[in-house]
């Protein structure tokens, strides 16, 4: 049976939606796409930067050119262990393992070169994490930073896939053959680019599908808002699985042949050394989530207790530093107040999402308003809808807001539509038809308002997303791994409000009779199975599940019941 015929049935017009979804969501980006020019992924800039230094990590210094000649070569091992005689690898999926440090753009930057799509693995992920993304994105073959060679080995002799490692220096790839690389591509633009994973309300995590082009979107818009230029040089402190890490950090400062400083992993008192280091290259951008910030100003409070010292850092943040940026969770007013006592500046806070990148911003210049994430960025259109309702509430992009009569400050769902959102879930047609309206909007989850000129992110729609230091976290993922447990026969896991973290992953537990069970314990039981952020951090034991007479658990009210809001 054709599609058209079978169109009356619930499959048809679920296809039939997707595909109209698909269509008007396609045209919209052709009207609202900013002048992107010329689709390019960021590396084919590179060769213009030359000398000039990219990243600083733990190994010193990688210019644009060095960058570039090991990323070619590794391309070039690349398409030979896959026996790829054209060198363009059209779309297959490489799989890479790197620490925070050049050799993961080497292993980005290779991927694309020969033309494959990229897909950043994490080192804080238990193995069968990082089998179920090898799996589920069907990588071809495998890639290693140094340090994590006897993790991929074994998963890739297991999944019989090639392995290849990057050598702990990187020149030491430049004596390889270098490969022809797909250089008359002029398809970048649609070409697929990245997969990141996410979580979701129902099932195992999905990848979600950037484009060059809409990769170059987020980067383009972010570059031209915050003024990005190649005298800055950005701190990167982030996990590199997710667009704030992957674009806002990374991938824009090397656009602009700016310098990005890479260290292993956050770490507060490293951070600060950074901060006000006088060494060259200074410091001038830097970005991070929420509970970073926190941190940074919980190690303050107990390392800079001198006036001398607190004086010091002020004014060198004050005279040093032109941008700091708050993101991925919303950033508790304490902690922008704090901020701005501490080193003179006020956060600018913007929101996105690994679909869309970055959609909503406070301005870089312009009074910075707390609580709100500013407004559309450049290529970007947003919308309000009112709950279980076609009412507009408000619908703007760069140039302004309307909103509907007398609707001012009410909230609905935040959609999202431009160049830069995604363009599929990962071989998951159902969930990307799920989460576009008919008419081309990505539905975001979150709910926003527009009020006094800008918009405000009032928390997520569905309490089985949790925010835990900007990671977002399945509830349901949680309970799964948690249910495995011998001991726990039925559990139910929430979001309790926690002022550093944003959100605390708390497991309301019942256990098998006669068994007990300690938050230690739980934890260390779950390290072997579950990434280290979602592992709960709060553990309450019930004698029996609260369930209502459908036999649901009501999160909403388990929440007030264990955590009732402060008066
Ligand atoms: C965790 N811990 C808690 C806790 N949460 N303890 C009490 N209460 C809580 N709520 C404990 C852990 O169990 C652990 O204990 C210890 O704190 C350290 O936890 P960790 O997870 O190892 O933390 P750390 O390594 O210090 O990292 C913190 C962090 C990290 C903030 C640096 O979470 C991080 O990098 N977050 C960024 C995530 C990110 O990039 N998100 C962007 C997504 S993209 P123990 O006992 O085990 O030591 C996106 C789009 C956008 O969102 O808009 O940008
Ligand atoms: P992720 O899916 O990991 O990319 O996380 C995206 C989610 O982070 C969004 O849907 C929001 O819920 C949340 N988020 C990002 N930035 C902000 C912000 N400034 N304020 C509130 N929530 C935010």
């Amino acid at each position: 049976m054709s599609f058209w015929s079978c169109s009356h049935c619930k499959a048809g017009r679920r296809a039939l939606k997707w595909l109209l979804g698909n269509v008007v969501h396609r045209r919209a980006l052709h009207k609202t796409s900013p002048a992107l020019g010329r689709i390019a992924p960021v590396f084919s800039r590179a060769p213009a930067y030359g000398d000039s230094v990219a990243i600083m990590d733990h190994s010193g210094s990688h210019t644009y050119s060095s960058l570039y000649k090991s990323s070619k070569s590794l391309a070039g091992l690349i398409t030979k262990a896959l026996a790829c005689q054209s060198g363009d690898l059209k779309g297959e999926r490489i799989s890479f393992l790197c620490a925070n440090d050049a050799s993961y753009t080497v292993a980005q930057w290779a991927s694309w070169m020969c033309g494959g799509i990229s897909v950043p693995l994490y080192r804080k992920h238990p193995l069968n994490e990082l089998e179920y993304v090898v799996s589920d994105s069907q990588s071809s073959l495998l890639v290693a930073g140094e340090p994590f060679i006897d993790t991929l080995e074994p998963l890739a002799q297991k999944l019989g896939l090639p392995c290849l490692q990057i050598p702990t220096t990187l020149d030491a790839l430049q004596s390889e053959d270098t490969q022809m690389l797909p250089e008359d591509v002029s398809d970048w633009a649609e070409r697929p680019a990245m997969l990141i994973y996410t979580s979701g309300t129902t099932g195992r995590p999905k990848a979600a599908l950037h484009t060059h082009s809409s990769l170059q979107a987020m980067v383009q818009g972010l570059v031209s808002e915050w003024a990005w230029s190649r005298d800055d040089v950005i701190l990167h402190t982030l996990p590199l699985h997710h667009v704030h890490g992957i674009v806002n950090k990374l991938m824009c400062p090397l656009w602009v042949g700016a310098t990005c400083v890479m260290l292993p992993e956050f770490s507060a008192q490293k951070v600060w050394e950074q901060l006000i280091s006088s060494k060259s290259p200074m410091v001038n951008v830097f970005m991070a989530v929420p509970t970073i910030y926190s941190k940074l100003i919980e190690y303050y409070d107990q390392h800079f207790t001198q006036p001398q010292v607190q004086d010091f850092i002020r004014a060198v943040c004050k005279e040093r530093i032109r941008l700091m940026v708050s993101g991925s969770a919303a950033l508790p007013q304490p902690v922008l107040e704090r901020w701005a006592e501490i080193t003179g500046h006020v956060l600018l806070e913007r929101y996105g999402m690994t679909e869309i990148g970055m959609a909503l911003s406070n301005p870089l210049k312009g009074p910075r308003v707390p609580g709100a994430v500013g407004v559309p960025l450049p290529g970007v259109e947003v919308r309000i809808l009112m709950a279980n309702s076609s009412t507009v509430i408000a619908e703007g992009n760069r140039k302004g807001t309307q909103v509907k009569a007398g609707l001012e400050g009410k909230e609905g769902e935040l959609l999202v539509r431009g160049s830069s959102v995604f363009q599929k879930y990962w071989n998951k047609p159902q969930e990307t038809a799920d989460a576009f309206t008919e008419d081309g909007w990505f539905k975001t989850g979150d709910t926003a308002l527009y009020r006094d000129g800008m918009y405000w992110i009032m928390g997520r729609t569905s309490v089985d997303i949790i925010k835990s230091g900007g990671y977002k976290i399945s509830a349901l993922e949680v309970e799964r791994h948690l249910l495995a447990h011998p001991d726990i026969t039925d559990v139910a896991v929430i979001g309790a409000p926690d002022a550093v973290w944003g959100q605390k992953v708390t497991a309301v537990v019942e256990l098998r009779n006669g068994t007990s069970m300690s938050l230690s314990t739980l934890k260390a039981w779950a390290r072997e199975h579950m990434a280290s952020y979602t592992i709960p951090t709060g553990l309450i034991l019930v004698e029996n599940m609260p369930r209502n007479p459908m036999g649901k658990v009501n999160k909403k009210e388990l929440l007030s019941r264990f955590f009732p809001p402060r008066v």
